[in-house]
This record gives structure tokens, sequence and C-alpha cells, in this order.
């Protein structure tokens, strides 16, 4: 491993500290003489990025040094002020960067506006790494469209519940800990209406140690408008509507009484073939809301749906190593499913985390 390599392996480390979403988690190491003398990292959407936090803790010493930044610094306006002006202001005379940002705004102009105030600028240092760390956005940006994730929390024998629908707990703590990491990195966290009956789920990010972590938007996938007016998701949403924003998506024309000035938003959407929300336009909703990647958290018959409707890109599932049996126990995809081996969903090759007692298998949904 070079020097550099090394740098930004620290810079990498650092990013994924943040909860950033729809903005990309980002890492700055500032080195000067081989010694650090500022690093920082892009904590939330609307505070400062990840060079400006490294350039006040460096203070003068930043000048003459070298910046290893895991994306490339951005040019523009946004929330706050560009990261180039910042990095040239401060003095410092190389900026290494992994990979250009996808963003319209920037797209190598990042770049170019710092060789053009004459610092050297080396691209591409860990790039694979940088990429796959903020695969949601760049996949965003490069497709208009929100990764989608679908998660399921499963025993060995592929059950989602058992016979008699208790689901509380399936995985150990670790596990859900690590959902609750995953629902604050996410743009929004779906579930259908069927789980929001069973679970009565809450569908927020709690994380031990963390009192108000970033939240998700949460979205109900509701056809039919059958969620209660008193469920959990909703009342959360109507003690905070700013903290803990909630969208039901339908395709009934009229929302009920019930849900006007209740913090809750209710969006009608064109239905598919079988009179259910389409999901294509639920997708693209979300792309217009800076939704840049989507937790799908059940239940088996949305899962079905998403990869029916080839908007499944990758599969989180973690198996907890229990039997339930129960041949009306729920499985992980249920719908109607294919007919033929040959039309299954293939997948790639699974990667292996294991969050003790339970194992996490991930794989991209390959396309058809
Ligand atoms: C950087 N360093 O740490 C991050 C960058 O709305 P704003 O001002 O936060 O800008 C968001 C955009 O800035 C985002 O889409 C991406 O292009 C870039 N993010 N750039 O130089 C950082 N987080
Ligand atoms: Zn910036």
């Amino acid at each position: 491993m070079t020097e550099s390599e090394r740098w930004m392996r620290r810079a990498l480390r650092l990013a994924t500290k943040g909860f950033t979403a729809p903005n990309p988690m980002v890492g700055c190491v500032l080195v000067r003489n081989g010694e650090i003398v500022g690093e920082g990292y892009h904590f939330v959407a609307g505070m400062p990025h990840a060079e400006v936090n490294a350039l006040q803790q460096a203070g003068e010493r930043a000048r003459g040094a070298t910046a290893y930044v895991t994306l490339e610094p951005c040019c523009h306006y946004g929330r706050t002020p560009p990261c180039t002006k910042a990095l040239i202001a401060a003095g410092v005379r190389h900026v290494v960067v992994a990979t250009l940002d996808p963003d319209p705004r920037v797209r190598g102009r990042g770049v170019a506006e710092l060789r053009e105030a004459g610092l050297s600028v080396e691209v591409g240092v860990l790039e694979p790494a940088a990429r796959a760390l903020n695969r949601a956005f760049f996949h965003f940006h490069e497709t208009g469209l929100p990764l989608i994730t679908l998660k399921v929390a499963m025993t060995l024998d592929g059950k989602v519940a058992t016979f008699t629908g208790d689901t509380r707990w399936i995985t150990g703590q670790k596990a859900r800990n690590y959902v609750h990491r995953l629902r604050s990195q996410s743009g929004a966290v779906l579930a259908g209406i069927g789980t929001v009956l069973a679970d009565d789920p809450r569908l927020d990010a709690r994380l031990p140690g963390r009192p108000s972590p970033r939240q998700p938007l949460r979205v109900i996938v509701d056809s039919h408008l059958r969620t209660p007016p008193c469920c959990a998701a909703i009342r959360l949403a109507q003690q905070n509507p700013q903290t803990y924003p909630l969208l039901i998506a339908t395709t009934a024309p009229q929302p009920p009484k019930e849900l006007a000035g209740s913090g809750v938003e209710v969006v009608t959407l064109p239905s598919d073939s079988a009179g259910r929300v389409d999901l294509h336009a639920l997708t693209r909703l979300l792309a217009t809301r800076q939704i840049i990647s989507v937790l799908v958290e059940g239940g088996p018959t949305l899962h079905e749906a998403f990869l029916k409707a080839g908007l499944a890109n990758r599969v989180l599932f973690f198996i907890a190593p229990k039997l339930v049996g129960g041949k009306s126990a729920p499985t992980a995809i249920e719908g109607d499913g294919v007919a033929t081996l040959a039309e299954a969903w293939q997948l790639s090759p699974f990667t292996v985390r294991r969050l003790a007692p339970d194992i996490v298998l991930e794989a991209d949904v390959l396309p058809a």
C-alpha cells in the first residue's frame, strides 16, 4: 500500500461516521511533512463538508499541506459554500482525490478549479472503495433513481414470522442495531400495508448512544388506504412531523378525513395492472425528492412486487440461527413468484458478514 493509499484509507474510514443522505459520505485528511495536521468528515446534510472541518482543525498548519479527500471537492454554493475555495484560501498545495463527484453541479469542475488555482491534483486513489462507500449517491446521479435494497430478517428456514404472526424478534440485538444504522443512513424506509397491519412498526431509526439520529422519510405502500389512523408510524408523525415525516402512497383518490392535518402526507399514485401502487411511479416520486436510497423492509408481498417490477438493486438478508417451521408461516418473498428456475431473479455472489449470533448475506440483483 502506497503512502497516498494509507491516508486515503484513513479518510474513507472517517467518512463512514456520517449520516449524510442525500449527500455523500466524505472524509478528508490534511497531511504536512508526513503528519496529520487536520481531519474531518461530513456528518449530516446541511452541515459543513469534510474539507471545511479538516481545515478548521488544521488552522494555519494547512498551508502547504496535502489534502486527501474521498470525493472531488465541490465547487458550488449549495447548503454550504464551495470546498475548492476553502482549500485554495487555506494554502493547501496538493489535493489527492479518490473519485470525481457525479453531482451535475460538480462533475470534474472542482478538480479543474483547483488546478487553475495552481494546486496539483491527483485523482483515482482507492477509487473502487470510494465508489462502494457512496454507492447510492453514484447510483442516484448516474441513473436518476434511488438505490433500492430489499431487507429481510428471517430464520434459517426462510420464515419471516411464525404461523401465529409472531415476529419479535427474529434476529439478535447486533443485527437490529445494524438495521437502525442503515435506516438512519437511508433516504427512505418503506413498508407495505400488510406489515403495518401485522407488526405496527414505527419505521424510525433508533441508535444506542445517539439521542436524535438522522431520520429517513418513512413510506407506507397502502394501495387501498387501510393504514389505521392510530398506528405507531402515524402517531410518531403526529408528535413531530418535521423529524419523523411519513408518506402514505396509495391509489385511493381521497385521503380520509382522519388523516387531514395529522402531519402525514397522502399521495395518490397510478395503479399497476393488479390495482396496486405503481412502484415505478413511487420510485420516480422519491427521486424527485432527492431520496438517493430506499430500504424496503417488507413484507414478502412488497418485496416480490419490487423484484417483479425490476426495481430492486440489491438484497440484504439477515439470517437468525432459528427454525420455526409451519407451512402457513410466511417466507421472505411471496406474491406469485416465478414458475421455473430459468425465470428466477439472479443474484451476484454473496458477501457475508457476521453479526453474532446472526449472519447477513448481501447480493446485487442482476439485471434480467
Ligand atoms: C465535498 N465535501 O464533504 C461533501 C460534498 O448542499 P451541500 O452544500 O451540502 O452540497 C451537497 C453536494 O456537495 C453533494 O451533492 C455533493 O456533490 C457534494 N458533497 N462535497 O466537497 C463533502 N459532502
Ligand atoms: Zn464541499
